[in-house]
């Protein structure tokens, strides 16, 4: 759950990336800490072994304060795919305001996305979140893969969870932005809805999203003008 202190008009925001091992979580993190300022963002850690697993989980704060004095603290979270983790991703789930699923785009990896997905459905209820209302974004990585899918990711929605979805080549930087992008409109919306982030903090979606992606590298990137970010099908 986001956190507010009211006192120190400061606002805490936590994102996860989920998804299967290998798929692409690191590489996301990392390439949007090469895109953004140094000035808003502050360290990536990533622990990760010689296979290019992830042992616990990958982390990057980016802060900012708001023209009417809000500071807002986003942390981006990565979880460790591999089976063995569950109860660390369980952990990592937790208090989250939204979550960018990174899947493998490859019809290889077509099943092992599923059960994923639906083990991530489970995990967020078991942290009380719940999927029908949490902002979510599929990202189809790895577009770049002979083998890709074309489906848009079909399989995943259901009758209640319609996430939206977003192609990418994570490791050219391609997609990684806009994912994120969508995934915050969404948080904000919700939060606003929640909360009241114009009302009570004026804190209004456009200055929430420009004041984060003004300060990133921008280029070959295609972002919806502001406010035009349709809500997610539900
Ligand atoms: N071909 C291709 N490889 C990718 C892409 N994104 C990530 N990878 C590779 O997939 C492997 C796993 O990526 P990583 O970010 O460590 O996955 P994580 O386990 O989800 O954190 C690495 O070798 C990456 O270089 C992509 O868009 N295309
Ligand atoms: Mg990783």
């Amino acid at each position: 759950m986001v956190q507010f202190s009211q006192e120190h008009r400061e606002i805490a925001l936590k994102v996860v990336y989920y998804g299967p091992a290998l798929s692409g979580k690191t590489t996301n993190l990392q390439a949007l800490f090469q895109k953004i300022d140094p000035k808003v963002r502050g360290r990536l850690m990533t622990l990760d072994t010689k296979d290019d697993r992830t042992l616990f989980f990958d982390m990057m704060p980016v802060f900012f304060r708001s023209a009417g004095g809000v500071k807002v603290k986003l942390k981006l979270y990565t979880v460790p795919g591999q089976v063995m983790h569950e109860s660390t991703r369980r952990i990592v789930l937790q208090g989250s305001d939204g979550v960018a699923f990174v899947a493998d785009g490859r019809r290889s990896e077509q099943a092992p996305t599923l059960a994923y997905w639906n083990n991530m459905l489970k995990n967020l209820e078991a942290n009380g979140l719940d999927p029908k209302v949490l902002p979510m974004v599929v990202q189809a990585n790895k577009k770049d893969l002979p083998d890709s899918r074309d489906d848009d990711m079909a399989d995943l929605r259901t009758a209640t969870v319609k996430p939206v979805v977003v192609p990418a080549v994570a490791i050219r930087g391609e997609g990684v932005v806009e994912t994120l992008h969508y995934l915050l409109t969404l948080v904000y919306r919700n939060l606003d809805r929640a909360v009241g982030l114009e009302r009570s903090w004026n804190l209004s979606e456009r200055e929430f999203l420009q004041q984060i992606f003004s300060h990133m590298d921008l280029r070959g990137t295609r972002l919806p003008p502001p406010l035009a970010v349709p809500e997610a099908p539900r």
